[in-house]
C-alpha cells in the first residue's frame, strides 16, 4: 500500500483488524521495520488521540517521529496552482511537500474541513496537495472527508466486542455547539459499507451525509425506533451537509441517555462533550467502549504503517 488516505485503501479488512489484534498483545514484534525510517506528523488543526497514537505505533515499529504543530507554526501555504501569490500565502505546497518529503519516509497530515467551501473541502486541497507534490507515503490523520484512522480503530473495537454473527449498529446524530465536520461519520459509514453488520443511521431531518456515501445504508429518522434493539451505538456530531457547515438546530432530544441506548455498547471518538453528546452516566457505564476505541487507534496507526513501510 503506498498511501492510506481512506477506509478503500485497506486490501482486506478482516485481515487488518486480526493483524491489528495480534500487535495490540505484541506491540514491539515489528521494531526492526521502522528502523532507519522516519515518519513526520504535521498537524493542521487541535488533536490528542491522533497525535499521541499514532507516535506511539511509529515507535512501536522502530520508526523515528517528528511532530510539527503546521497550522499554527508553519508558512501558510498556497494550494491553487498558477497564483500569484502577493496576498497571505507564503510558500507553495510545490515547495513544501517536496521539502518535507527529504526529511521523512512517511508524511501524516491532519487538515480539517474548513466547512466553509464545500467544494473546496471536497477536492482535499491540504491532502491531496501533498499526495501530488510529496515523494514519500501520506498517512490520512483527519482530513476534509474521513478520518480512516479512526474508521479502522472503531472496526477493531467492534471485533473485539460483537459476539454475533451480524450485529445492529446504529449510528446517531448528536447536538452540539460548534459546526463540526463529517469526516468521522463519512468514515465510520465507509467501514459499515465493509462489514456483515445491520446498519442504521439516524439524525434529523436536514442532517443528510452526502447521499454517495450513505448510498445503501438505511436511513430513520426517528431516533427511538432507530435504536431498537441496537448492539452498538455510535454517536457523533456533524454539521448540515447540504446547508453546507451549518447548526441547523441542536435538538437536546438527541443526546444519548442510558434509556434509551438499553443494553447497547456506546461508541463516539472523541473528543466528546458531556451531557450534550452523551450523558454522563452513559460515560461512566461500563457500556461505554470509548476508551477503548482510543486505545486501538495505536493499532490502527500501527496496520496502516506497516502496510505503508512494508511496501517502501
Ligand atoms: C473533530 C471532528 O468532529 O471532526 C475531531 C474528531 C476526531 N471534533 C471536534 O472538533 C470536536
Ligand atoms: N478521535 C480523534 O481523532 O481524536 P483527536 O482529535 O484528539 O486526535
Amino acid at each position: 500500500m503506498k498511501n492510506y488516505l481512506s477506509v478503500t485503501d485497506i486490501d482486506s479488512l478482516p485481515s487488518w483488524v486480526d493483524e491489528a489484534i495480534e500487535l495490540k498483545k505484541h506491540p514491539k514484534a515489528h521494531k526492526g521495520l521502522g528502523e532507519n525510517k522516519t515518519i513526520v506528523l504535521l498537524f493542521f488543526n487541535n488533536s490528542l488521540r491522533t497525535r499521541l497514537s499514532t507516535q506511539k505505533a511509529a515507535l512501536n515499529l522502530g520508526m523515528e517521529v517528528i511532530v510539527m504543530n503546521f497550522g499554527s507554526e508553519g508558512w501558510t501555504l498556497e494550494f491553487t496552482d498558477g497564483t500569484v501569490m502577493d496576498q497571505g500565502k507564503s510558500e507553495h505546497v510545490k515547495e513544501a511537500a517536496q521539502v518535507v518529503s527529504q526529511y521523512c519516509d512517511v508524511i501524516g497530515i491532519r487538515a480539517f474541513a474548513n466547512l466553509q467551501d464545500k467544494e473546496a473541502d471536497e477536492a482535499e486541497l491540504v491532502i491531496n496537495g501533498f499526495k501530488k507534490h510529496a515523494t514519500v507515503p501520506i498517512l490520512n490523520m483527519e482530513s476534509s472527508v474521513g478520518h480512516p484512522l479512526q474508521a479502522l480503530a472503531d472496526a477493531i473495537t467492534l471485533a473485539e466486542n460483537n459476539n454475533k454473527s451480524k450485529p445492529k449498529v446504529v449510528l446517531s446524530w448528536a447536538p452540539h455547539p460548534k459546526a463540526l465536520p463529517h469526516a468521522v461519520a463519512n468514515s465510520f459509514v465507509e467501514m459499515m459499507h465493509l462489514q456483515d453488520v445491520d446498519f442504521v443511521i439516524t439524525h434529523p431531518k436536514g442532517y443528510e451525509l452526502n447521499s454517495k456515501i450513505t448510498k445503501g445504508a438505511t436511513i430513520e429518522h426517528d431516533q427511538n425506533k432507530a435504536l431498537e434493539n441496537a448492539d452498538f451505538v455510535y454517536v457523533k456530531n456533524w454539521s448540515s451537509y447540504q446547508i453546507y457547515g451549518q447548526i441547523l438546530h441542536q435538538d437536546k432530544n438527541w443526546t444519548m441517555t442510558l434509556d434509551k441506548l438499553g443494553t447497547a455498547k456506546f461508541m463516539h471518538c472523541l473528543p466528546v462533550r458531556r451531557n450534550v453528546i452523551v450523558a454522563d452516566a452513559v460515560l461512566d457505564s461500563n457500556q461505554s467502549l470509548v476508551i477503548e476505541q482510543a486505545n486501538n487507534r495505536t493499532f490502527a496507526a500501527q496496520i496502516a504503517l506497516k502496510k505503508i513501510l512494508e511496501n517502501l
